[in-house]
């Protein structure tokens, strides 16, 4: 007969399991996301999550230290002994109306700092710089409300999002033909806003450190805003399992002087025009090339076979 494997004890599977726990916390990188609290710092409405996370966390830290504090300190003050008997109360007014009035006045301080801070986050800000780099005059304060949703003096770089299976493509204003794939490039300071959107399933736009999530639905535009306070690369994902390959689908923001975003931009369109030039030519001298086979009378299919592959994007 074989013998059986010595039963595992129940502590070396829990230390294991707590073990591999950590370990797979440690190791991956981005879960993380801030340790404590929301990733911050590239964005002022980033930042504004943070702050408002944490307020909210710091109450319900004195609530929670409060009550386990208070459920200890019964437990060890009045333990059960022996023979003992412990007292029934029901009903103590003081302490009903304490403890009601207590969670009114919480619900109240929430409230009241999630109104201050969604502005912040919802809205987006001023940009520092205008569309020619120069410091933006601050001559129309008068425009800045809280609740409209361009930014004051309308005055922003607006981009395209286009989330596809698996990569996101954004689409530059201007006056050339600018886009790019997985990563964004943007002006520092000057305020960016988003028009999200998707070709084949739901994808989600997400930079933890410039700001929310946003969906990004086929058929619909979604936006959203961010204005890089310093120079840097900000990573993110896809937040939205959108198939197999969802987790390669990673998007990062580099952003940069303002000059130096304006050489990329000059760059990155000579780069497409020169692209789109050569793929022209190319397909000139296929269709030259079989026509002239045609003419020999080849055996290949000649000019009815030879379609030109969509020039778009
Ligand atoms: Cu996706």
């Amino acid at each position: 007969m074989t013998k059986l494997p010595a039963p595992v004890s129940r502590t070396t599977v829990s230390l294991a399991l707590i073990a591999a726990i950590a370990g797979s916390l440690l190791f991956a990188t981005a879960a993380p996301a801030g340790i404590l609290t929301p990733e911050s710092g590239g964005s002022p409405n980033a930042d504004k999550v943070e702050s408002l996370y944490t307020l909210v966390s710091l109450m319900g830290l004195v609530v929670f230290l409060a009550v386990e504090g208070v459920l200890f300190w019964s437990m060890y003050k009045f333990k059960a002994r022996k023979g003992r008997v412990a007292a029934q109360i029901h009903g103590n007014t003081r302490l009903e109306i304490g403890w009601t009035v207590g969670a009114a006045v919480i619900l109240v301080f929430i409230t009241a700092v999630t109104f201050l801070e969604l502005p912040g986050i919802k809205n987006p800000a001023r940009s520092d710089i205008d569309a020619n780099g120069q410091r933006a005059g601050y001559a129309s304060a008068l425009y800045a409300s809280t609740d409209q949703p361009a930014p004051p003096g309308g005055d922003a770089l607006n981009i395209k999002v286009d989330g596809q299976q698996y990569v996101w493509r954004y689409q530059y204003p201007g006056p050339k033909r600018v886009y790019s794939y997985v990563d964004m490039v943007v002006p520092v300071g000057r305020t960016v806003i988003l028009d999200i959107s998707a070709d084949d399933v739901a994808h989600s736009w997400w930079i933890p450190e410039l700001g929310g999530k946003q969906d990004a639905i086929p058929g619909y535009t979604n936006q959203t805003w961010f204005k890089a306070s310093k120079p840097g690369d900000f990573g993110g994902q896809c937040a939205e399992l959108c198939g197999r390959n969802h987790a390669n689908m990673i998007a990062r923001v580099r952003a940069v002087p303002f000059e130096e975003y304006q050489r990329w931009y000059d760059q990155r369109a000579d780069d497409i025009k020169s692209a789109q030039d050569e793929g022209a030519r190319q397909r000139r001298a296929l269709v030259e090339s079989e026509g002239a086979q045609a003419a020999d009378g080849g055996s290949g299919g000649g000019a009815g076979g030879a379609s030109a592959p969509d020039q778009g994007n």
